[in-house]
């Protein structure tokens, strides 16, 4: 079966030749941290390196390997104006900004506790352009972003992307390390009996999740008269890949024990590049209450609660809050 290459979708799709050339760069990377990832234990880059990000994580030595492949493909591309990477504390300046000029916050390695246990992981990644001098291009509204995706290292490795209007995904052919379109226009179904969060954690959520969780497991018995299934893989890319294929909704929200630093996952380069691919795709992206791509980042490093997915159920948790 033929298919279209990513380099031959990006030549159709994107008229810019300098968000070409980066989205390009960015599969090329992904495709390295693949090999990386695929390679971990032969070359002893499992365990801990023995320092830690910006969040107090302990970092793994992929962590940092994959940090410095997405770097360097970036900085090669002379629009990118600046960086924001989940493992370095500071913003990366790499010219003078000019309008125009993009800036990219990524997460290069999500999920990497899975590594030393052989599961999925996973790369995030948010392009933004520069539209005004005056603003901290760092801290842009995920509404402004012209492209998110992901790469997926699984069974196989999957490259998903957005420029806004649908989402295409893209499966390395490992024979002739491409990127080849396996499956165009992916959309959430609307409706949803899955649902993925962390169950240890209930003892901290506020009573709006409880509710929502205890009614999924009452299933058919319950107000929601039917049954739910639970998934929960410890790596967002892996959770939301399976929404976007079969339907689904990911809860991560803020509790009693992360409620300081306002949640665990981070905006700038896990959320809101999830959430615009969610909703390309048709689904919702929320932080309970109100749209992730509406929020008014603070700080480059900010962190959010997140409910995606299905739009029934993202609805269903939002409007529980609307009536506490
Ligand atoms: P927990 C990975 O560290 C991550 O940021 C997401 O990819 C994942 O969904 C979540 O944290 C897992 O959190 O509490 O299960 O370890």
């Amino acid at each position: 079966m033929s298919h279209q290459t990513l380099h031959g979708y990006l030549e159709r799709e994107v008229g810019d030749a300098g968000l070409r050339d980066l989205i390009d760069r960015i599969a090329s990377a992904c495709w390295s941290i693949s090999s990386l990832v695929g390679q971990s234990a032969i070359e002893g880059n499992l365990g801990h390196a023995g320092t830690t990000n910006p969040q107090g994580e302990q970092q793994k030595p992929l962590d940092l390997l994959a940090d410095d492949v997405f770097a360097r493909a970036c900085e090669g591309n002379p629009c990118v104006a600046a960086l924001i990477s989940e493992e370095v504390e500071d913003v990366t300046h790499l010219k003078t900004p000019e309008v125009g000029d993009l800036v990219v916050a990524y997460d290069p390695l999500d999920g990497s506790s899975n590594l030393d246990v052989d599961l999925s992981v996973g790369s995030i990644f948010a392009i933004s352009r520069i539209e005004d001098l005056s603003a901290d291009c760092a801290l842009q509204e995920g509404r402004h972003l012209i492209c998110s995706g992901y790469a997926l290292y699984g069974p196989s490795t999957m490259f998903v992307l957005t420029l806004g209007n649908h989402v295409d995904g893209f499966s390395l052919a490992p024979e002739t390390d491409t990127f080849m379109l396996t499956y165009p226009k992916m959309a959430v179904p609307r409706e949803t009996q899955e649902f993925a969060i962390n169950v240890s954690r209930l003892r901290h959520w506020d009573t709006v999740i409880q509710n929502y969780v205890a009614e999924c497991i009452e299933g058919p018995r319950g107000p929601r008269g039917k049954p739910f299934n639970m998934r929960w893989t410890a790596s967002m890319v892996a959770e939301v890949h399976r929404i976007l294929v079969r339907g689904g909704v990911f809860l991560y929200p803020v509790d009693d024990e992360n409620r300081v630093q306002g949640g665990k996952l981070r905006l700038l380069y896990e959320a809101n590049p999830i959430a615009m691919i969610m909703e390309a795709a048709g689904g919702l992206a929320t932080d309970g209450q109100r749209p992730l791509l509406d929020k008014v980042p603070c700080h480059h490093h900010e962190r959010t609660s997140v409910v995606l997915g299905s739009r029934d159920e993202v609805e269903r948790v939002a409007q529980a809050y609307l009536q506490t």
